[in-house]
């Protein structure tokens, strides 16, 4: 019998937590057995999810992860059954717009930026000490298959998730011999808030992209993250990419003159 890790050991911290990939891991781990933080800015979502999965079990914190200090303060806030921080779910991102880069608000640019780099590493960077004191534990970050394929209008937000995967794979290399280990998840088209939220808010133009086709959802991300922390410690998923059974990979782009 193949043996995976207990995961009622597991305390997992999680950014991004009120909606999609970062909700639905809150409800994997707690179901499981496990006990999670969930963090996010908007309150009234983290309530919510504390109530549905006790507090005994879920721990919230309101915070914005470009805001150093206030990492800071919640971690060292945290109460004794979840100060034993063994998983960080650095899963907080977003896409704003999909214009062509010349047409592109730079304050969406710096927004994606502050949030998907400066977020991530602050993230990481207020967690890993505690993390490798302890005794090891596990990293996983939010890449995107936007970090590996180009496509057009996916400038900047590509170019942040394609430093996720290479700060992911450069972790790794640090904490060689920490007991730490450090997965980049890289997902395709998965319906969550994430298309809301690149699309500010219109409804119309957030559902295309999910329109006539199935795409994955946030359960299928939370399961997979679930499993690489699973496996036995002397395994490493370096990086997970999936994507909809319905996604596949298009031609390269020739401009011609007529
Ligand atoms: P959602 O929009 O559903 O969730 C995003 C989460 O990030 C929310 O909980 C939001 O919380 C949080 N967040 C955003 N900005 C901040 C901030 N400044 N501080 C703290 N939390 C923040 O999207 P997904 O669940 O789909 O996305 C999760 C991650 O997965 C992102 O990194 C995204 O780039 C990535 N991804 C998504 C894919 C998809 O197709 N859905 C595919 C590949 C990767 P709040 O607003 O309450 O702060
Ligand atoms: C989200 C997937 O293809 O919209 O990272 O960029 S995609």
């Amino acid at each position: 019998m193949y043996q995976l890790l207990d995961p009622t050991r597991f305390v997992v911290f999680i950014t991004g937590a009120t909606s999609g990939f970062g909700a639905a891991a809150a409800r994997r781990y707690v179901a499981a057995g496990g006990k999670v933080i969930a963090t996010g800015r908007r309150t009234e979502r983290l309530e919510a999810l504390r109530d549905e999965l006790g507090a005994d079990n879920c721990h919230i914190a309101a915070l914005d992860i470009r805001d150093r200090a206030a990492l800071d303060a919640v971690i060292a806030a945290l109460p004794e059954p979840f100060a034993g921080i063994n998983i960080v779910l650095a899963n907080a991102g977003l896409a704003l717009g999909l214009q062509p880069a010349a047409q592109t608000d730079i304050a969406d640019w710096e927004t994606m930026v502050a949030t998907n780099i400066n977020g991530l590493i602050y993230t990481v960077r207020a967690l890993l000490s505690g993390l490798i004191e302890r005794g090891g534990g596990h990293i996983v970050t939010l890449g995107s298959v936007a970090g590996d394929y180009p496509y057009p209008g996916g400038s900047v937000y590509g170019a942040t998730k394609a430093f996720a995967k290479q700060f992911a794979l450069n972790l790794r290399s640090d904490v060689q011999g920490k007991n730490v280990r450090v997965t980049n998840i890289e997902p395709g088209l998965t319906e969550t808030e994430f298309s809301l939220v690149r699309f500010k808010g219109d409804e119309d133009q957030a559902g295309k992209p999910y329109q006539g086709t199935k795409a994955m959802n946030a359960e299928d991300i939370a399961e997979s993250i679930f499993w690489t922390t699973t496996l036995p410690a002397h395994v490493n998923v370096n990086r997970l990419q999936l994507m909809a059974a319905t996604q596949a990979f298009g031609p390269f782009d020739i401009h011609r003159d007529s």
